[in-house]
């Protein structure tokens, strides 16, 4: 039975993947971080209590800031595949914290791939990072693939860069199977509700049942190219199968703006908008609406402003990936449309605002956190 060893197994690619190789027979270890209150949500329904013989699925306490404790770890568990996904994966809160996604994002990738090859794992664990479209940053090509040259935008992308260089290297100096997806946006009702399609698809549906009125955005011309996670966590275990480690771009080869996804989101949950004004006094205004599907909302209401609070020191305005090599290289296709994927996410999170909707109506305190 292969091992698997996911940090950020508890993040939403972390979980995906999880399921993916489990049902594929592995035994799966994944690191989490100890927190004060439960953090294992996107993975509970996969946990085997650890009592139990011959469990698959297992966690150890850990974070990629502790060098002793991942090599312990990476010790113990013997894995064939490392699944590095774990970061400060948040553009907009690495202006905040720059050294602490430096030393998360960055070093913590050169603390795993030099613990494997210290316990002399070099020549047995293959290694997958997780690398990001955010490298291209200003983009210096139309669209973007293996080839393009990197020009990241902001603390995120910079450590990220880091990361990705030293699993490049170590491949090289060590003879490592060692290798990076440089992975489009993609997202999931899993999606971390800060990001903008799950802050968009989670707005709008509580909107809709009137929990709230209006949803702040930023930057609305934003473009990228958004696929599933569930599309994108196979491509990942399949980068770890091949004969010869490899680099691979990962997006669908289509993109649309914030403004688009917004426009689609509403439209599932049953609301019609039109769009007015620029920069920060855009606004987004409803102009028809299914009362059945949206009862909190009227003809007229605004539901969409900008609040320049949500703009980047330095932005990317736009992604568009070129997927050939995965394709010509390893058959891989994205099977799930954005417009698929828009409709499963509002879906859920409407799902789950008729429920906060019913406790609040009967008298019980509901929390609809923003930011
Ligand atoms: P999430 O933010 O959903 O998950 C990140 C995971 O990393 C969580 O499990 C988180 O733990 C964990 N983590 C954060 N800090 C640490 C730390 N110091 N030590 C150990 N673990 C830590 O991200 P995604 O699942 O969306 O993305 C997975 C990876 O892919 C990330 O590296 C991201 O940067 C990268 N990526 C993502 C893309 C996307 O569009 N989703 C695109 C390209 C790259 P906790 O749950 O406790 O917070
Ligand atoms: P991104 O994703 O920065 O591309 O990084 P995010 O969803 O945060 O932003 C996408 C674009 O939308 C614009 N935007 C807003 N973004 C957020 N979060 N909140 C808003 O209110 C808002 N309004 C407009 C942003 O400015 C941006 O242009 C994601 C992460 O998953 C990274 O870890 C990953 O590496 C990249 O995708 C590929």
């Amino acid at each position: 039975m292969k091992k698997a060893l996911i940090t950020g197994i508890t993040g939403q690619d972390g979980s995906y993947l999880a399921e993916f190789l489990l049902e594929k027979g592995y035994e799966v270890h994944g690191i989490k971080r100890r927190a004060s209150l439960f953090n294992t949500q996107r993975v509970d329904h996969i946990y085997e209590d650890p009592h139990v013989e011959h469990a698959r699925f297992r966690l150890h306490y850990g974070d990629l800031t502790d060098t002793s404790n991942l090599t312990r770890i990476l010790s113990e568990v013997q894995p064939d595949e490392v699944y590095n996904l774990g970061a400060q994966s948040h553009v907009a809160v690495s202006f905040e914290a720059p050294e602490y996604t430096a030393d998360v994002d960055a070093i913590g990738t050169l603390r795993l791939l030099e613990a494997i090859r210290f316990l002399g794992m070099e020549k047995k664990t293959r290694f997958y990072q997780a690398s990001t479209s955010e490298l291209y940053g200003l983009v210096q090509e139309i669209p973007q693939k293996e080839t393009t040259p990197f020009y990241p935008r902001s603390p995120y992308a910079v450590a990220k860069m880091y990361a990705y260089w030293i699993t490049v290297n170590y491949r090289e100096s060590y003879g490592m199977y060692a290798c990076n997806g440089i992975l489009f946006n993609h997202e999931s009702p899993r999606r971390g509700e800060t990001f903008v399609t799950r802050k968009i698809t989670r707005g709008i549906a509580n909107i809709s049942q009137g929990l709230e009125t209006c949803l702040y955005l930023g930057n609305m011309d934003a473009l990228r190219d958004w696929g599933h996670a569930k599309d994108y966590v196979r491509m990942q275990w399949m980068m770890l199968q091949q004969e010869q480690a490899e680099d691979f771009v990962i997006a669908t080869g289509k993109q649309i703006s914030v403004r688009e996804f917004v426009r689609m989101s509403a439209k599932e949950a049953g609301i019609e908008v039109e769009f007015t004004g620029t920069g920060v006094d855009e606004i987004a205004t409803v102009t028809a609406v299914n009362a059945e599907a949206a009862p909190a909302v009227k003809v007229g209401d605004v539901i969409v402003k900008v609040d320049p609070r949500y703009f980047r020191p330095a932005e990317v305005e736009t992604l568009l990936g070129d997927p050939t090599k995965a394709k010509e290289k390893l058959g891989w296709i994205p099977e799930i449309t954005v417009e698929e994927m828009c409709a499963e996410m509002v879906a859920s999170d409407v799902d789950t605002a008729k429920r906060h909707a019913l406790l609040k109506a009967h008298g019980h305190h509901v929390s609809v956190s923003k930011e």
